[in-house]
């Protein structure tokens, strides 16, 4: 059950935007970064998500991302990702920022949702600067190539490396503008994506922190919800539809 406030302060609030991290994939078998058992505590990020780390030995970047693309087959959207689809679906002042390249959230029936990290799904010539989403034709040593002879490399963002200037222009829009700020499923420890709920808490939007543990944002977060993201973020959208006439439009589950 939410508490009074939190569920009275949720019926007052009308432009809604949401951070999310690995954390609201987890509950969908795909591993985190940090924490007890993230992929950080065995690998470098510096070898594995940056330009050096990829030139240096593509060859072990790309197993990386061929064997998370291969977890991607086998994971589907979790109720957490599905309340968060249809909570935008009834409420049209909703922005879906998103650290994860997994793409569960599109799959889940997210719209217009700001990937600031990129997508693992896309490859991206270093060459021509094509980006597709098909099965690489051409490998060499293992590494895929695109038809124009130029090496391929994941679609993502990787440490050191800016990110899109238009959809972090939105995100910082959102996160400026917005009455009530989720931050789901993210430790809080990566830039620029982590000023994003200080942002909103500073300019007195209402923060509501979603994580299994605390981390550095929980001592500004105006609540911490400290359950799994697939149980919270229904709960949430029950405790915000009870204030809102639009729950006729609610379809029955
Ligand atoms: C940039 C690639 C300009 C994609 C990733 C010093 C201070 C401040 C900033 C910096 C600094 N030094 C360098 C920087 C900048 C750097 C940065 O922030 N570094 C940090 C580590 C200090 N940022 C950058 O480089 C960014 N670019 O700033 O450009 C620039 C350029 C040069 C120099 C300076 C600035 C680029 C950042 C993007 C990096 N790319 N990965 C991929 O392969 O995925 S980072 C990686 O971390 C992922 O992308 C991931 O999205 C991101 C954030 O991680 P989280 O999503 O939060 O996941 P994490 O595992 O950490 O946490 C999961 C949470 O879920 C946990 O809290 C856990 O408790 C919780 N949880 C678990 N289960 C559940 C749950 N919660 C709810 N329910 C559950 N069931
Ligand atoms: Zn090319």
């Amino acid at each position: 059950m939410l508490p009074q406030s939190l569920s009275e302060s949720l019926g007052k609030l009308g432009r809604i935007a949401v951070l999310t991290g690995a954390g609201i994939s987890a509950d969908s078998g795909l591993g985190t970064f940090r924490g007890k058992d993230g992929i950080w505590n065995k690998m470098r990020p510096e070898e594995l998500a940056s330009m050096e780390g990829f030139l240096a030995n593509p060859q072990l970047v790309w197993e990386w991302y061929t064997y998370r693309r291969s977890l991607l087959a086998a994971a589907e959207p979790n109720p957490g990702h599905k309340a968060l689809a249809e909570w935008q679906g009834i409420h049209p002042d909703f922005t879906l920022i998103t650290q994860n390249v997994d793409g569960l959230h599109q799959l889940a029936g997210s719209k217009n949702v700001l990937e600031l990290h990129g997508s693992i799904r896309v490859n991206r010539c270093l060459n021509c600067g094509s980006e597709t989403e098909n099965e690489p034709q051409v490998f060499k040593d293992h590494v895929p190539y695109c038809s124009c002879g130029g090496r391929l490399r994941p679609g993502v963002v990787w440490f050191g490396e800016m990110l899109s200037e238009a959809t972090l222009t939105s995100a910082f829009e959102a996160a400026q503008t917005c009455d009530l700020f989720l931050t789901i499923g993210t430790s809080a420890a990566v830039y620029p994506a982590a000023s994003l709920p200080e942002i909103a808490s500073a300019h007195g939007a209402v923060t509501v922190e979603v994580n299994i543990e605390e981390t550095a944002f929980t001592r500004l977060a105006d609540f911490h919800f400290a359950a799994s993201a697939s149980v919270a973020v229904p709960m949430l959208l029950d405790a915000w539809l009870v204030h809102h006439p639009l729950s006729i439009l609610r379809h029955e589950k």
